[in-house]
C-alpha cells in the first residue's frame, strides 16, 4: 500500500491507493495541499488532508461512515502513463460484498490524476454497470494549503450559500471589509465553479466541473477534531468540487465525471 509518486517537470504528486487520495502536491518545491501532522495513515481510517473522496454519499449518514466508503477502501491501479508534458494515473474501485453491505448497488469508480508542470487535474468518474438507475452524491474534498489569517476568497462576496453550521440559508458578506469566508465555515455554495486563493503574487486557481456546488470548509480553532493537529486549521481551507445538493442519477451504462483542476499561476 505504498504511496504512488508522479513527476512532471518541477512538480510532484503523491497518491495513496488507500482512498485514491492525493496526499501531497508540490510545485517547484512548494506544497499546495495540507495534510495533518496527526493524519492516521494506517490504512483503516480516513486520512485527514490532501484530497479525500466522498462517495457514494457526501456528509453524514445514519449508522454508515461519514462521506461514504471510497476514502477507506484500497483502490487498484488501472492506468499509468507519462509524457513530456504530463503524468497520468487512474485508480479504480468496484462494488464487492463489503461495499454492498453498506450500499447495495453495483458501480465502477475511476479516480484520475493528471499532473502537469503547474496544474493538477482530479477527475472522479462513476459508471453504472447495473440494470437499475444508480444515484449517489460525491465530492473531491480538497484541503488546500493557505494562511487562514490572510484568507480572502473574493469570488464568494454576496453569494448565497447553505450554512451547515447554522442550518440556514445565508448570503456571504459583501464590501471591502467582508471576511470571506468567516471562520469557522461549512458552506455549500450552489454552482460556484471558479475561485482563487491569492497570497501576494502567489495565486492558485480552482476550477470545478460536473458539480452542483462548491463546499467551503474550515472548522475554526475550537474544532475538537482529534486528527487535525494543534493549530493545523490555520493552514488550510477546503474548497470542494461537490455534487451535494441533489444526487446524480445514472441510467444503466451511463457515467458521470466530477472534476477539479488546480492551477498555480506562473
Ligand atoms: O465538507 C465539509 C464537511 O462535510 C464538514 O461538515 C465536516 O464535517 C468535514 O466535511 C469533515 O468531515 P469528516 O467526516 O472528514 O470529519
Amino acid at each position: 500500500m505504498s504511496p504512488l509518486i508522479l513527476h512532471c517537470a518541477d512538480s510532484q504528486l503523491t497518491v495513496s491507493p488507500f482512498g485514491a487520495q492525493a496526499l501531497s502536491w508540490q510545485v517547484a518545491g512548494q506544497e499546495r495541499l495540507w495534510l495533518s501532522l496527526d493524519a492516521d495513515l494506517d490504512g483503516h481510517h480516513p486520512i485527514r488532508g490532501g484530497v479525500p473522496l466522498c462517495f457514494p454519499w457526501f456528509g453524514k449518514a445514519d449508522q454508515r461512515p461519514s462521506h461514504g466508503f471510497a476514502r477507506t477502501r484500497l483502490w487498484q491501479v488501472a492506468e499509468q502513463s507519462q509524457t513530456d508534458d504530463h503524468a497520468h494515473l487512474v485508480l479504480s474501485l468496484e462494488h464487492d460484498a463489503d461495499t454492498e453491505a453498506l450500499w447495495p448497488h453495483p458501480f465502477r469508480a475511476e479516480m484520475a490524476f493528471t499532473l502537469k508542470a503547474n496544474a493538477l487535474q482530479l477527475a472522479l468518474t462513476v459508471t453504472n454497470p447495473g440494470l437499475a438507475p444508480l444515484s449517489y452524491t460525491a465530492a473531491l474534498h480538497s484541503y488546500l494549503g493557505t494562511d487562514v489569517a490572510q484568507l480572502r476568497i473574493t469570488e464568494l462576496a454576496g453569494l448565497p450559500y447553505h450554512d451547515k453550521l447554522a442550518n440556514a440559508d445565508c448570503l456571504f458578506e459583501d464590501g471591502p471589509d467582508a471576511a470571506l469566508p468567516p471562520i469557522p465555515v461549512d458552506a455549500i455554495v450552489p454552482g460556484l465553479s471558479n475561485c482563487r486563493l491569492a497570497q501576494g503574487n502567489d495565486i492558485l486557481e480552482i476550477d470545478n466541473q460536473g458539480h452542483d456546488a462548491a463546499v467551503i470548509w474550515n472548522p475554526g480553532p475550537d474544532h475538537g477534531i482529534g486528527d487535525v493537529h494543534f493549530g493545523g486549521e490555520q493552514a488550510f481551507i477546503c474548497i470542494e468540487s461537490a455534487h451535494a445538493l441533489t444526487p446524480i442519477t445514472l441510467a444503466p451504462g451511463q457515467r458521470h465525471t466530477l472534476r477539479q483542476t488546480l492551477t498555480v499561476d506562473a
